[in-house]
């Protein structure tokens, strides 16, 4: 099993290589917010683990199982988006939340929220409930705060 550290080089070179058809170790770099001499690094355990393959002139192709996780790790940051999202957490949020959770839930849980979210998917008007009932509680703690002229979306 990869590490955290891990699962974040794989999904992030995974995406790179989805959206541009390769990923250089300054792309990753910058996409991981870290130094090229700890991508280097990384890149070579990945290499030893068999989850790619890197040739330093050549750059870096994923093997079958490097492909398979980094496509495991890619959808589930996204499942975990959309689940943030419809039980209401802000924009703004929402990247940095999931940065923050997904090394840490088993596949089991991810699998349950996967059902949770297809479940809110094919029900919208659960949605609007759950929505509403947030919004009926910003509502009263606006209110029990005085600051009862507050208009709430
Ligand atoms: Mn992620």
């Amino acid at each position: 099993m990869p590490t955290p550290s891990m699962e974040d080089y794989l999904e992030n070179i995974y995406k790179l290589i989805d959206q541009k058809g390769y990923a250089r170790v300054s792309d990753i770099a910058e996409a991981l917010d870290v130094h090229p001499s700890s991508v280097t690094k990384m890149v070579q355990k990945l290499d030893k683990d068999k989850y790619l393959v890197y040739e330093k002139y050549r750059g870096l192709v994923l093997t079958p199982k490097g492909k398979k996780i980094g496509k495991r790790l890619v959808d589930r940051h996204d499942l975990l988006e959309d689940f943030l999202r419809i039980i209401g957490v802000s924009e703004e949020k929402i990247y940095q939340d999931v940065e923050g959770i997904e090394h840490h839930l088993s596949w089991d849980s991810i699998t349950c929220i996967e059902y949770l979210v297809e479940y809110f998917q094919r029900n919208p008007e659960r949605i609007a409930e759950l929505r509403a009932l947030k919004e009926a509680d910003e509502v009263s703690e606006a209110n029990t705060d005085g600051d009862s002229e507050k208009t709430v979306e």
